[in-house]
C-alpha cells in the first residue's frame, strides 16, 4: 500500500453527544421518552434545532422549520429550548473529559476533541479512555455519546459519526486508507452541499475517487480546499487539538416575523440587528473588521455578503451605514427574505494592522 508522510502516534478522541438538547429532555421530563420531540418553537415561523431519535424516523432534522416537521409527524412535541441547562451539562460533561486531559477543543455544546496522546490516567489504549468517558457521560448525566478514536481530528470525528447513537469506532492506521476509500464525499470535512454537487459531476463518490485527482487538479477545481481535500484523502490532517480557540466572529440574527420584500421594513429589522450585534461586541470585547450579512429567503436558499474596512467595527454608527451598503445590494424582489443575521469577523489584531485587508470585497 502506498506511504503517505503523515503523524500517526498522536491520540485523537471525538465526543459527539447524540441527540444532544432532545435528549436532555427526555432525561428530564421522562414523560417524553421513548417518543418524537423536536427542540424549537412550534409557530409558523419556528425551526426544530434538534429532533429524538423517535422523530427522526419520521424524518424531522435539525434545521427543519416546525410546520415542515409536523406535517412529517403530526404527533411531534415541541419542547422550547431551555440553553442554561444544556450549557450546564456541557460543563458537565467537560469535567469528565479533564480527568483525562487539559487538551480539549470543545466545537459546541456537545462536540469536542481531545488529545489523550499523554493522558493524566497513563492509559495506554485512546478506545479505553472512550469506552471509560461514555461510560461516565452515562452513568453520571443519564446520557447518551457516541466517539470516535483514531489519529486525527478528521478520522476522529468522521469515527464519532459512523455508527451514530451510542456508537464507539476506532479507526486505526492500518485501516485507515480502506475506511477513506469507502467514506461517502459528504461525509468529508468541509464538503457541503454544494461541493459534493461538483465532485458528484466529477465521478468522485467517495475517497477512492477522490484519490485518483493530483493536487493540482483539486486545487484548480476547489481552490485552497483542494489541498485539504488530497490531505484527508491520504488519511492526513495534521492540525493540533487547540485549547483556547480564539473567537472568530460575533454575530446575531433573527427569524423575520413574516418573509419581507420591502426595503423600509428590512432596514427597520436591520436596525434592530445591529443594536443586539453592538451589544454582544461589548459583552465579549469583540474587535473586528468585516462585517457580513447574511439573508436567507423564503425558499431557505442563503447568501452571505461581506464588507471588510480599516477600523474595528464597534458602535452601531459603524455598523449601521455599512450593513445598509451591503442590504441596498442584496435582491429581495425576486423572493421575500425570511432571516436576517449580521456578524463581525477578521479579529482586529493588537500589534498589527488588521489582518487580510481589503477594502471592499467582490460583490
Ligand atoms: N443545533 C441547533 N441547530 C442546528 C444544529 C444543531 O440548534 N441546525 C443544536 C441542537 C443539537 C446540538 O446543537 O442538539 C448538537 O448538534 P448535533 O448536530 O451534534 O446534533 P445532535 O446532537 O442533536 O444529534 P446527533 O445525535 O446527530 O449528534
Ligand atoms: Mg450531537
Amino acid at each position: 500500500m502506498a506511504f503517505f508522510h503523515t503523524t500517526m502516534d498522536r491520540k485523537i478522541i471525538h465526543i459527539d453527544m447524540d441527540a444532544f438538547y432532545a435528549s436532555v429532555e427526555q432525561r428530564d421530563n421522562p414523560e417524553l421518552r421513548g417518543k418524537p420531540i423536536a427542540i424549537g418553537h412550534a409557530d409558523a415561523r419556528g425551526v426544530v434545532a434538534t429532533a429524538s431519535y423517535e422523530a427522526r424516523k419520521f424524518g424531522v432534522r435539525s434545521a427543519m422549520s416546525s410546520v415542515k416537521a409536523l406535517r412529517l409527524c403530526p404527533q411531534l412535541t415541541f419542547i422550547h429550548p431551555r440553553m442554561d441547562v444544556y450549557k450546564a451539562v456541557s460543563e458537565s460533561i467537560r469535567e469528565i473529559f479533564l480527568d483525562y486531559t487539559d487538551l480539549i477543543e470543545p466545537l459546541s455544546l456537545d462536540e469536542a476533541f481531545l488529545d489523550v496522546t499523554d493522558n493524566k490516567k497513563g492509559i495506554e489504549l485512546a478506545v479505553d479512555i472512550a469506552v471509560e468517558i461514555k461510560r461516565r457521560i452515562r452513568e453520571e448525566l443519564q446520557l447518551v455519546a457516541s466517539a470516535g478514536v483514531s489519529y486525527n481530528k478528521f478520522l476522529a470525528k468522521v469515527a464519532s459519526d459512523y455508527r451514530k447513537p451510542d456508537g464507539l469506532c476506532v479507526i486505526h492506521p492500518s485501516q485507515a486508507l480502506d475506511f477513506i476509500a469507502a467514506l461517502p464525499i459528504e461525509s468529508f470535512w468541509g464538503v457541503g452541499r454544494v461541493t459534493a454537487r461538483k465532485m458528484h459531476s466529477l465521478g468522485i463518490h467517495n475517497g477512492a475517487n477522490l484519490r485518483e485527482y493530483s493536487r493540482n487538479g483539486l486545487v484548480l477545481l476547489f481552490g485552497k480546499m483542494g489541498n485539504v481535500y488530497y490531505e484527508f484523502a491520504r488519511g492526513i490532517d495534521e492540525r493540533p487539538v487547540e485549547v483556547e480557540r480564539e473567537r472568530k466572529s460575533v454575530g446575531c440574527e433573527r427569524t423575520l416575523d413574516q418573509d419581507i420584500s420591502q426595503r423600509s421594513l428590512l432596514i427597520v429589522n436591520l436596525y434592530q440587528l445591529v443594536l443586539e450585534l453592538e451589544e454582544r461586541l461589548k459583552k465579549s470585547k469583540f474587535k473586528g473588521n468585516t462585517l457580513t450579512l447574511k439573508v436567507k429567503y423564503a425558499d431557505f436558499t442563503q447568501i452571505t455578503r461581506s464588507r471588510t474596512v480599516y477600523s474595528p467595527l464597534t458602535r452601531k454608527q459603524d455598523i449601521l451605514p455599512l450593513a445598509k451598503a451591503i442590504l441596498s445590494e442584496i435582491d429581495s424582489n425576486t423572493q421575500p427574505i425570511r432571516l436576517l443575521g449580521l456578524s463581525v469577523s477578521n479579529p482586529t489584531d493588537g500589534t498589527h494592522r488588521p489582518s487580510a485587508i481589503q477594502l471592499t470585497l467582490p460583490f
